[in-house]
């Protein structure tokens, strides 16, 4: 375990290596307990440089075993060795090679980076700097070098050998050992290296491109999984049909593999030519995954393979530039989704997602740019930030530029920088260029911190026929940023009109309005529509075209009007759901002041109205008839913060929308309980996420819990059984329907470790004070294990950043709990300790006790002996 130094990067102290590293050759000969790695590195001097120039490699933990340049052995005089780096004094002035052998230990390998055994299978995890884990080198994205592989394993041990790039020689060797020779043409930075070695199942099938080129395309899982890959390679071949037809990107080597790990820190990784995947997004079928699981397989699938292009050939500069790979591949699987699946519906998910992450990132302590300036571990930085607000970033560049612009903008990327490692400065360089527009402003969406808010207030005058609209923008102080710069913002509106259609306006004056948005620049606009001869409901940040919080004064006349009827799917979501919201803050004052909380017919009336809708897609109506989550209250509360207070107030709307509508809601539950075959397609999960939304009402009624009870046991997939058995978990806890599905469910599902961490989730959701002894007593239930981060992320997870009646608990149990975890996992790995940690950044919006007994948690963790850098970076900034 890396132990912090206290060493802060800045992205002002870049400066470009002396040396280069063109060739990259490896031999692994591996075994669990001591694998040996010899690197073969061919060196250079940068041009230009001269002089005494010491040459230093980056390490972490390792075991030098052997040196040489040019084939002869360095004087130890010439060289200084330790775990974490060698330094070469005085190498020679012209190209050389260097030899290095180390001794790694993938057995001991609990932290998953570097090369470590999952479940006997040897794999590696390089993102962001585990490749220094591997062998000493120059561990940055911007050192490109064409590596070649050479694996060793014992055959009956290992007899799949897998790397980056295409194959070449293999054949056997003495003792049963056997070898394998991979070579990747294409220059690559050190965190996309791969290795896997171990005994798995192939599911094998093919692609031709678009240019005639045959790909053999492969996904590894566990032997007798191999049906469970099926909807994964699906996936991956629209995938790569969806990239040349919508970017005109083809794939590049002859084979593409992926395989599937049970251990690992992320989702994903888009190693070249060889994806490793948590077996989370790549293992499904009906009996065992949910369609949430199905909709991600699908995203991350694309995601990792999108990386060819953003990320691989053209890689970033340094970690400062993280989102030039992440903020895009993101923006580009959220499109392909929107393509395979619906569009409306997917940008509603994308923005609860945003909200739900993004924005309380950004509005707390551990607030960053999209591209940061500072970071202590890099780890810590993968975050809803880079990935998901980058991806908004480059959403709004398509919206300035239009679609066509934006696609003339990306192939000048991919011309101009294929084979770089570059910086956000290219990235908004190329569009520029392309569209003759000045992004200067914009760019501030990668520089500065926060979500900005923009406050509106709406005027008609009847006698003029103008509709005048006030727009102020603000951007709030984060962590060191106190000033804050304006920025470009396009806001997408429409005037709509009694008939439900957008009115037509004259002119406009007071900003500048293309294509229906409204771009912002200065920090207060007032922007006059003339020609208006009614008093329009207005609907802004349609499609939700900035990553804002918007405040308007706005009529629940209007807003239930808009709910009714505006044209933009997204903005009738949002105004829905801003009802619901408003009506959920109101009643949880009601509650904290001892009243009985009361709600507006219309509104629990109109919930009925959309989930009977039949012009609007089941998905959306399962969307919109859900009630904002209890952490999406809080957040827009956003201080003093009482969970068991906004849990009431929850639970009354819930009772109330389902007394109201009930006989309503339970024939439509009857009528879209017509089986068939199953399908994962995005209809029929619709179908499927409305009955199971309409379940969720109809289980607060009475007996309630006999309808949950059999919409359980004649559950035919994983969706309706799981969602069943949340109702009866979480709206019945204890009682005998409860306690009897869940342990049908475990006695079911006990060997499926991925399904058994859904039996996790959903009880370490459970509401309540008794949660954290539920949860405390899983962690000693046999498929838990604190070594696995899907287990850990389940239980321990779910119950920190899910459970918030439990976790928080007013007596501080949840927290004291939490403490003694975090630092349990950390010993193991710190990455997934430090992602757990995140649970708290919160802290400060909760009311005073509860502050005070979260802030001693955090004080606890900090005050651990031999924090990691990871865990150590995460509580002091939370605390700062
Ligand atoms: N680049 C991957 C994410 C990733 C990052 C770090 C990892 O190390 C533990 C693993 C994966 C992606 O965006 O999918
Ligand atoms: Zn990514």
């Amino acid at each position: 375990m890396r132990t912090d130094t206290g060493q802060v990067f800045r992205l002002e102290d870049y400066r470009p290596s002396d040396y280069h590293i063109p060739l990259t050759d490896l031999t692994f000969r591996l075994s669990p307990d001591s694998t040996r790695v010899v690197s073969e590195l061919t060196i250079e001097r940068r041009d230009g440089v001269s002089g005494t120039l010491p040459l230093v490699l980056d390490g972490d933990g390792l075991v030098l075993k052997r040196v040489e340049i040019d084939g002869k052995a360095l004087a130890r005089s010439a060289y200084q060795a330790t775990p974490d780096r060698l330094e070469i004094a005085n190498p020679p002035a012209r190209q050389f090679r260097l030899t290095i052998e180390t001794e790694v230990m993938p057995s001991q390998n609990q932290a998953l980076m570097g090369l470590y055994r999952s479940n006997g299978v040897y794999c590696t995890q390089c993102e962001a700097e585990g490749f220094r884990r591997i062998t000493y080198f120059l561990d940055r994205p911007d050192i490109l070098s064409v590596y070649t592989v050479r694996i060793e394993a014992k055959r009956d041990e290992a007899p799949l050998l897998l790397a980056n790039g295409n194959p070449g020689e293999r054949g056997d060797l003495s003792d049963g050992w056997h070898f394998a020779v991979w070579h990747d043409p294409f220059p690559k930075p050190s965190y996309l290296f791969a290795l896997v070695a171990g005994d798995l199942g192939l599911v094998g099938d093919s692609f031709v491109t678009a240019s005639g080129r045959e790909v053999a395309l492969g996904i590894y899982v566990e032997h007798g999984k191999e049906r469970l890959a099926a909807y994964a390679m699906d996936a991956l071949k629209r995938s790569m049909r969806w990239d040349e037809e919508v970017f005109g990107r083809e794939y590049d080597l002859d084979v593409f593999n992926i395989v599937a790990v049970s251990d690992f820190n992320m989702g994903a990784m888009e190693n070249k030519g060889l994806n490793v995947f948590n077996d989370k997004y790549v293992l499904a079928d009906e009996e065992t995954a949910t369609d949430a699981d199905f909709a991600n397989i699908e995203a991350i699938i694309a995601h990792e393979y999108f990386h060819n292009w953003t990320g691989n050939r053209i890689t970033c500069r340094d970690w400062f530039q993280l989102c030039l790979k992440e903020g895009l591949t993101v923006f580009r699987d959220h499109e392909f989704s929107a393509d395979e699946r619906s569009r409306a519906v997917k940008r509603i998910a994308e923005v609860r997602t945003l909200r739900a992450h993004q924005f309380p990132e950004d509005q707390g302590p551990l607030a960053h740019p999209v591209r940061p300036r500072r970071y202590r571990e890099i780890n810590n930085f993968y975050t809803a930030t880079v990935y998901e607000k980058g991806s908004e970033v480059v959403r709004m560049i398509r919206t300035i530029l239009g679609a066509e612009m934006f696609r003339k903008g990306m192939d000048l990327y991919f011309e101009r920088h294929d084979g770089d490692a570059a910086t956000i400065e290219d990235f908004l360089k190329v569009f520029e260029d392309a569209s003759g527009r000045d992004l200067s402003q914009f760019a501030l969406w990668y520089h500065q911190a926060g979500t900005p808010n923009v406050t509106v207030t709406a005027s008609h005058n009847a006698g003029s026929n103008e509709f005048t609209l006030e727009i102020e923008q603000s951007v709030p102080p984060t962590p060191s940023e106190s000033r804050k710069r304006l920025m470009h913002i396009p806001l997408a509106f429409g005037l709509v009109g009694k008939d439900g259609k957008d009115i037509a306006y004259t002119s406009v004056d007071g900003a500048s309005v293309e294509d229906g948005v409204i771009h912002l620049r200065k920090r207060r606009h007032v922007v006059t529509f003339s020609g208006v001869t009614e008093r329009p409901a207005v609907s802004l940040n349609r499609g939700f075209s900035a990553p804002i919080t918007l405040s308007i004064e706005q009529k629940p006349e209007d807003l239930m009007f808009l709910a009714r009827h505006d044209g933009d799917a997204f903005s009738r979501w949002q105004a829905f759901n801003t009802l619901l919201t408003d009506a959920l803050i109101t009643a949880t004052r009601c509650v904290l002041g001892g009243k009985k909380p009361a709600f507006a017919k219309e509104l629990v009336e109109l919930a009925g109205t959309i989930a009977g809708d039949e012009t609007l897609e089941h998905a959306f109506r399962a969307l919109a008839i859900s009630l904002p989550g209890e952490a999406d209250i809080a957040r827009e509360i956003g201080a003093n913060i009482d969970p068991d207070a906004i849990y009431a107030a929850r639970e009354a709307l819930d009772g109330a929308i389902a007394t109201t509508n009930q006989s309503h809601f339970k024939a439509l539950y009857e009528k879209l309980s017509v089986a068939g075959p199953f399908n994962p397609d995005a209809a029929s999960a619709g179908r499927r996420a409305l009955r199971n939304a309409l379940l969720d009402y109809l289980s607060v009624l009475p007996n309630g819990e006999t309808l949950a009870a059999s919409h359980f046991a004649a559950a035919t997939n994983m969706t309706d059984r799981a969602a069943a058995l949340m109702v009866l978990a979480h709206r019945h806890t204890k009682s005998a329907e409860a306690v009897n599905a869940l342990a049908v469910f475990e006695g079911k599902y006990r060997s499926d470790a991925l399904v058994m961490d859904k039996w996790f989730q959903i009880q370490a959701a459970t509401p309540g004070l008794d949660a954290v002894d539920l949860v405390r007593r899983l962690t000693e239930h046999a498929a838990f294990s604190m070594t696995n981060p899907n287990r850990v992320r389940s239980l321990i997870g779910t119950f920190a950043s899910v459970n918030q009646t439990g976790f928080h608990r007013a007596d501080g149990a949840g927290y004291k709990f939490f403490v003694e975890t975090v630092l349990a996992v950390e010993k193991r790995n710190p990455q997934v300790a430090a992602r757990l940690a995140t649970a708290l950044r919160s802290w400060r919006s909760l009311e005073p006790g509860r502050q005070a007994k979260a802030r001693e948690a955090l004080l606890a963790i900090s005050a651990a002996e031999n924090l990691s850098a990871d865990l150590r970076d995460i509580v002091e900034r939370t605390l700062a």
